[in-house]
């Protein structure tokens, strides 16, 4: 215990000093330009698919399997025996994300149900120890990002493990993972064991478990991938405030990492503010930084059975919106037990890269506009030497060819379409432009108008 104590206190000195050198607006840059990130939630889950011995699990994730349908600690880390990701292809999935025009994956390092996707030293239970697999997946992830000129950044389930014993757990009814005719029996156990439905789960304090698991864990995290990007924390049910100082100490091991508002609320705010599945109001907006991360179906984790897929137009418009109150978007996937993406993920990730090509720009680096919100798409801004562009971002693209951006108090320099570069005559009557555009859109989601203007 002295011995960690002291590591973390030099480890602390060592690289406060270096940290010192990078203020907060230098370390965000790259994050603020990017927009747009890949979030990958990949673990043993993805072997179950949302299905326990026949049992479709019936609520959340299916991430959530292990805990949901209350499986035995040693059920559970069977599955591993089969978990084989022969198709796990690092360089392809980089290039996937690269080419959809993201600039950051997020990839789940260890999920809640404590399962490490790397070689961990502190625990047996990782993909390299457990599994016929017997390799590191981070390791040629780290590879291709840095190849490809893509930021990494890491998941880590802090507190939540249902594995490793000591981690805690957030309590759901039996009953949500499927007909157990035991679940009244299984409930009444979890609510005398702080959640735990099997003792395997209590032979250790949450104290032994953040310093023999978690702490040793992130180091490696931190120690053995090159640059890590974003230290991305979930779930701080049950966190100390020791625990979370012992873990924020490490993150000066790469003084330049960006960590999200989830080590412990609400003492330890990160950089970025987190809403999960949505998109937020503009009247929501305080200033702080925020990233949306969404499921492109409806699990973060695989799922057979789940084909509420959305759109790519959702998609699209959605990312439109986020930059358009200047957030970013990790839009997430999540691979097969074999290592491939699903079908759907591929096809929409191709599909958006196809928009990012043309529209990127409009993206990219962009601020929130000021034009907010109009009732035909969404407007983002970029302030230059020439003056401020307007990038609007045209969903319903008006059947009379005058589109009308309504409260401008700007001197309209140049219009013009992204697509193609032709020039649009504007009228401007008061304070509401009036751009004439061509009969035809030139994308069918969403085209893109650049104005530039002197406010
Ligand atoms: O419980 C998790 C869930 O499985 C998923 O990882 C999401 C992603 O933001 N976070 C948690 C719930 O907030």
């Amino acid at each position: 215990m002295k011995k960690i104590l002291l590591s973390l206190a030099c480890t602390a000195m060592v690289l406060t000093i270096s940290a010192q050198t990078l203020s907060k607006d230098e370390r965000m840059q790259w994050w603020r330009e990017a927009r747009f990130g890949m979030f990958i939630h990949w673990g043993v889950y993805a072997q179950f698919a949302g299905v326990y011995n026949g049992h479709e699990q019936l609520k959340g994730g299916a991430e959530w399997i292990m805990n949901r349908s209350k499986i035995p600690v040693a059920e559970y880390q069977a599955m591993a025996k089969e978990f084989n990701p022969v198709k796990y292809d690092a360089d392809a999935w980089v290039r996937m994300a690269r080419d959809a025009g993201m600039k950051y994956i997020v990839i789940t390092s260890k999920h809640h149900d404590g399962f490490a996707m790397f070689k961990s030293a502190a625990s047996k239970w990782n993909i390299a120890d457990a599994t016929p697999y017997g390799k590191d997946i981070l390791k040629p992830l780290a590879a291709a990002c840095k190849k490809y000129g893509i930021k990494l950044g890491f998941y880590y389930s802090q507190a939540q493990d249902w594995n490793n014993p000591g981690g805690t757990v957030i309590r759901k009814a039996a009953s949500e993972g499927w007909a157990n005719p035991d679940s009244a029996k299984i409930d009444a156990y979890t609510k005398e064991h702080n959640g735990h439905w099997d003792p395997a789960q209590e032979t250790r304090s949450f104290d032994a478990y953040i310093n023999e698991v978690a702490v040793p864990q992130v180091k490696e995290l931190l120690t053995n991938y090159g640059e890590i990007a974003v230290l991305w924390w979930d779930t701080p049910s049950d966190m100390t405030n020791d625990a979370a100082l012992k873990l924020q100490a490490l993150l000066q091991l790469q003084p330049q990492i960006i960590t999200n508002d989830r080590l412990k609320k609400p003492d330890f705010p990160g950089d970025t503010k987190t809403p999960e599945q949505k998109i937020p109001k503009l009247s929501d907006l305080d200033g702080t930084d925020w990233e949306t991360c969404m499921t492109m179906n409806g699990t973060w984790g695989y799922r057979t059975s789940d084909n509420k897929w959305k759109s790519t137009e959702t998609l699209i418009h959605n990312l439109c919106d986020i930059a358009s109150k200047g957030g970013n978007y990790l839009l997430n996937v999540g691979p097969k037990p074999d290592g491939s993406f699903p079908e759907q993920s591929v096809q929409a990730l191709k599909e958006i890269g196809d928009w990012m090509k043309v529209n990127g720009e409009a993206i990219y680096a962009t601020k929130a506009g000021t034009i907010e919100q109009p009732a035909w798409g969404r407007c983002t801004q970029k302030n230059t030497k020439a003056g401020t562009i307007w990038y609007l971002s045209v969903f319903n693209w008006p059947a009379d060819g005058k589109l009308v951006v309504p409260g401008v108090k700007a001197t309209i320099i140049a219009a013009k379409l992204l697509a193609d570069g032709s020039v649009l005559k504007t009228v401007l009557t008061g304070t509401n432009l009036v751009i004439n555009l061509p009969q035809q859109a030139p994308d069918k989601i969403a085209s893109v108008i650049k104005v530039l203007v002197k406010e």
